[in-house]
C-alpha cells in the first residue's frame, strides 16, 4: 500500500476550455498557487483478487459516475505501465469537495502518485504532471509547490502539456484567504462548464486572444514577487473567464448573490487602502490574495458577513509526496 498527499492549487490565470476532451489537453496555458492548507490523502493498494477497482471516496463508495472516471484513469495507468491488478483506493479530502476549490486537482495528483509509487513506478515530477493531467487536467499543477506554470503544449499525445515549478512555496510569503460561501457540489461541473463555453461563447476567441499577454505579464510578476501586479492581472483574468462562461448558451453561471457582495467588499476595502485582490473558480466560493500582514483583519472582516461559513487561511503549499509504503 501507498498513501500519498497532494494539496490543491488555485489558478492565478485560468484553465478554461479543451482542445482535446480524452487527453484533458488544454486550449490555453495557466498559472497556479499550491495552497498548503487544502489537501487529499489517497492509498492505493494492488490486489490480484480483486475484479474491479474498489474506491471509497471521504469514508463513502464512490459514486458510480465517480467510480466509472476514476477507473478510467486507473486503466490509463494499467495500459502505459503494463499493470495488471486493479487496486482498493481509499481518498479523504480535508475540505469540501467538488465546490470550486480545486478538489479533482490535489484528488487527481495524489491519486497519480499513489498509483504509479504503489507499482513500484518512480516518476519524474514531468511524468506525473502528464499522468494527473489524464485524470483531472488541472491535477497536473498540484505535483509541484509554489507558484507554478501548465505548458498548453502542441503535441496530439499531450506529452508537451504539463506543469513546471517558476517559484518555490519557500521564497514568497504570501497568503490566499479561501472564502467558503458554500460547501455543497456545484451545479455545472468544470468539465462541462468549459466544453458549453468552448461550442457556444461568442466571447470564447477574446478568451484565447489575451491570454498569452496575461501569461507573458504574470510570469514577470511573480518572478519579480510584485504583488499589485500579480493580484490585478488575477483579478482580470479571472473575470475575463466568467465573462466567456456567462457568455455560453446555456449561460454557466457560478457565482451566488454573496460572490458579488465579497467582490464589492474586496473594491471597498482596496478604496480604503488595504490592498487585496479576488479570484472565483467553478463554484461561488471566492479566494483573496494578500499580505501576511493583513490576513488576520481581514478575516476578522469577511467572518462578520452574513453567509460566510468558513475562511482558511493558506500561504504557498508543497508538491504532491508519498506519505507512507
Ligand atoms: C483552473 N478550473 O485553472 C480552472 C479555473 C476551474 C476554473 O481547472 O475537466 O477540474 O477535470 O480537466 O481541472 C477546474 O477544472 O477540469 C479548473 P477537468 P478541472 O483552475
Amino acid at each position: 500500500m501507498t498513501i500519498a498527499q497532494a494539496n490543491s492549487n488555485i489558478a492565478l490565470i485560468k484553465y478554461w476550455g479543451k482542445r482535446d476532451q480524452n487527453l484533458r489537453l488544454p486550449h490555453n496555458g495557466s498559472l497556479s498557487m499550491t495552497l498548503d492548507k487544502l489537501f487529499t490523502r489517497t492509498s492505493v493498494t494492488y490486489d490480484a483478487a480483486l475484479d474491479q477497482d474498489h474506491v471509497v471516496l471521504n469514508d463513502h463508495p464512490a459514486t458510480p459516475v465517480q467510480a466509472a472516471r476514476i477507473g478510467e484513469f486507473m486503466d490509463r495507468i494499467r495500459s502505459s505501465y503494463q499493470i495488471k491488478e486493479y487496486a482498493e483506493i481509499h481518498s479523504h479530502n480535508n475540505f469540501p469537495t467538488d465546490a470550486g476549490l480545486a478538489s479533482s486537482a490535489s484528488g487527481f495528483a495524489a491519486l497519480a502518485l499513489a498509483a504509479a509509487y504503489a507499482a513500484g513506478l518512480r516518476l519524474k515530477p514531468q511524468e506525473l504532471s502528464v499522468l494527473a493531467r489524464q485524470g483531472s487536467g488541472s491535477a497536473c499543477r498540484s505535483i509541484e509547490g509554489g507558484f507554478i506554470e501548465w505548458f498548453k503544449g502542441t503535441d496530439p499525445d499531450g506529452m508537451d502539456s504539463y506543469a513546471v515549478q517558476l517559484l518555490d512555496e519557500k521564497a514568497w510569503n504570501i497568503c490566499m484567504l479561501v472564502v467558503i460561501l458554500e460547501a455543497r457540489a456545484k451545479d455545472i461541473s468544470s468539465t462541462e462548464g468549459m466544453a458549453r463555453t468552448v461550442q457556444t461563447s461568442p466571447l470564447y476567441p477574446g478568451w484565447l486572444d489575451s491570454i498569452e499577454s496575461d501569461l507573458t505579464s504574470m510570469r514577470l510578476a511573480i518572478q519579480k514577487k510584485d504583488f499589485t501586479a500579480v493580484g490585478t492581472i488575477m483579478e482580470h483574468n479571472c473575470l475575463k473567464m466568467h465573462a466567456t462562461a456567462l457568455g455560453a448558451q446555456p449561460p454557466v453561471i457560478y457565482w451566488h448573490p454573496k460572490t458579488l457582495e465579497i467582490i464589492q467588499e474586496i473594491q471597498y476595502l482596496r478604496e480604503a487602502g488595504i490592498e487585496c485582490y479576488f479570484t472565483i473558480d467553478a463554484g461561488p466560493n471566492i479566494k483573496i490574495l494578500l499580505q501576511e500582514q493583513d490576513t488576520t483583519m481581514i478575516k476578522r472582516n469577511f467572518l462578520a458577513i452574513k453567509g460566510v461559513q468558513d475562511i482558511i487561511v493558506c500561504q504557498a503549499g508543497r508538491g504532491a509526496f508519498v506519505c507512507e509504503e
